[in-house]
């Protein structure tokens, strides 16, 4: 019998168990009416009384410890599924806040990608230019209203530079170094000296896009543009060319396309069913000899858009202010547009 509490003394202190269902099995099969230990109780009583004593001691050694055992295991088991003690390392992580892309960032990589399937890629250039690059060389008269101090912010220590108006110079710039084929788009910052109101910035950002090489014709401007105008906004939407003017194209004109009220007429395109987006033409063949390339062999068509002036009909923005204010209730309504 001494032999049989040793071997459950070793077995209780063994015991190990995170399941409420194994701790409970162990104590009826120890404890219980008919458990090992409950039953070695019963065998006690027959004993002869000079072993008692030895016995006795043992036996109620091994009671209490398989009792102390069995309430260890709950206890633990109890802890480790209550959160109040602050560390449940069942539950999922923190989450922490990302931030969001900037409208005019999202909408320049949008016009960036949809070239770039059409074989553009992208050019940058300076923001700081001189006049040949961003007058001259683009056919700017003299006495152009641009070149004016009203229009153009000039560098007050050396008025032979000053901000850029427009992205041109920096094709100015590709046209001065490579001959054609060229097909190039540049996005960028440009600066006029207006007032800042809903509609206008000094700052705003520009794409503009160039394609030069032989037999390059109006036709292939208007699909390109075409293709632009249904990947930007939709497959159904259309576009309508208007003559107009500008020193770098002959011809040249803007593109509008359809408003979403379907020609009905809403407050956005002023009850005419149009949106204006960007300007475009055939590159002046002065512009190209200015670059040093042959206005005989080559054509190439141009065009420019305003980003903001994208992003606010894509995104239904009524301000051009809220671009630069930074404010995080503005921004944080581009996180799902990533
Ligand atoms: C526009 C509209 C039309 C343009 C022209 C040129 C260059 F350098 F080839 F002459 N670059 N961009 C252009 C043409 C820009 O923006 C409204």
């Amino acid at each position: 019998m001494l032999e049989k509490i040793n071997e459950l003394l070793a077995e209780t202190n063994n015991f190990i168990s995170t399941s409420a269902e194994e701790i409970e099995q162990f104590r009826v099969r120890m404890l219980g009416k008919k458990g090992t230990i409950t039953l070695l109780f019963d065998e006690f009583k027959t004993i002869e009384p000079a072993l008692k004593k030895e016995f006795g001691q043992k036996l109620n050694e091994l009671k209490t410890l398989a009792q102390d055992k069995i309430q260890q295991m709950k206890t633990s088991l109890e802890d480790s599924s209550d959160t109040s003690s602050g560390l449940d390392l069942s539950l999922p992580g923190e989450s922490f806040a990302i931030g969001s892309r900037h409208p005019i960032s999202l909408i320049r990589n949008e016009i960036v990608q949809i070239f770039a399937r059409l074989g553009f890629t992208v050019s940058e250039g300076p923001e700081i230019e001189d006049d040949w690059h961003v007058f001259s060389a683009l056919n700017f008269p003299p006495e152009h209203p641009a070149r004016d101090m009203q229009d153009t912010f000039f560098i007050e220590k050396n008025p032979d530079y000053l901000l850029r108006t427009h992205t041109s110079s920096v094709q100015i710039r590709v046209m001065e170094k490579q001959q054609p084929p060229i097909r190039i788009i540049m996005p960028g910052r440009v600066f006029r000296n207006e007032a800042i109101s809903a509609r206008s910035h000094c700052i705003f950002h520009q794409v503009e896009g160039l394609y030069i090489a032989e037999n390059v014709s109006f036709a292939d401007l208007k699909q390109t543009l075409m293709y632009f105008a249904k990947e930007m906004f939709g497959e159904k939407t259309k576009i309508r060319l208007r003559p107009s003017f500008f020193p770098f194209t002959e011809p040249s004109a803007e593109m509008d396309i359809s408003c979403n009220c379907n020609g009905k007429g809403c407050n956005l395109c002023k009850y005419t069913g149009w949106l204006e987006i960007l300007g475009c033409g055939m590159v002046d063949p002065n512009v190209l000899d200015a670059c040093g390339i042959d206005s005989k062999k080559y054509t190439g068509f141009a065009f420019g858009m305003g980003i903001e002036r994208i992003a606010m009909l894509k995104f239904d923005i009524k301000d051009i202010r809220m671009y630069f204010e930074n404010d995080v209730r503005f921004l944080n309504q581009f996180k799902a547009a990533f």
